[in-house]
């Protein structure tokens, strides 16, 4: 977190800079898939496959091992939020990938922990 991390009234870590605490408060729009009271799903803008969609929790945390170091069953709901999204899409009876991205080396580049849901068409591996 930055020095502008804090709360947003809702008892969850906030950061004023970071572009994904933005898209939660409405100040910048996406196109949001699923909404549940602790994580948000939305298009990603670029997208790499048919489904492509981010699911983030609403609070703010750089990655998933943060996240999943905060505990709080929060990365539990990343993840079933993540089947809800395959799944709505059509996308889950022939496999969908979940993918967290950590540091920079391995092309993260918003740091406020999202899962890259993808799907709608076959996945190779191993990935570039
Ligand atoms: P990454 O794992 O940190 O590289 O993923 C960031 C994703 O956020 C990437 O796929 C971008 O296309 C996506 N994204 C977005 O959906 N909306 C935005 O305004 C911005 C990035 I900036």
């Amino acid at each position: 977190m930055t020095e502008a991390a804090g709360t947003a009234g809702a008892d969850r870590p906030f950061d004023a800079e970071c572009l994904f605490c933005k898209i939660v408060s409405g100040a910048i729009p996406a196109e949001v898939v699923l909404d549940t009271p602790r994580a948000l799903a939305f298009r990603d803008i670029n997208p790499q496959a048919p489904l492509h969609v981010l699911v983030i929790p609403k609070g703010h945390y750089r990655d998933v091992a943060e996240l999943a170091a905060a505990g709080g069953g929060l990365l539990d709901e990343l993840v079933l939020a993540a089947r809800d999204v395959a799944v709505e899409a059509g996308a889950a009876d022939k496999g969908y990938r979940v993918v967290f991205n950590v540091g920079a080396g391995a092309g993260q580049t918003v740091y406020h922990t999202h899962a890259h849901v993808l799907g709608g068409r076959g996945l190779t591996w191993p990935p570039g």
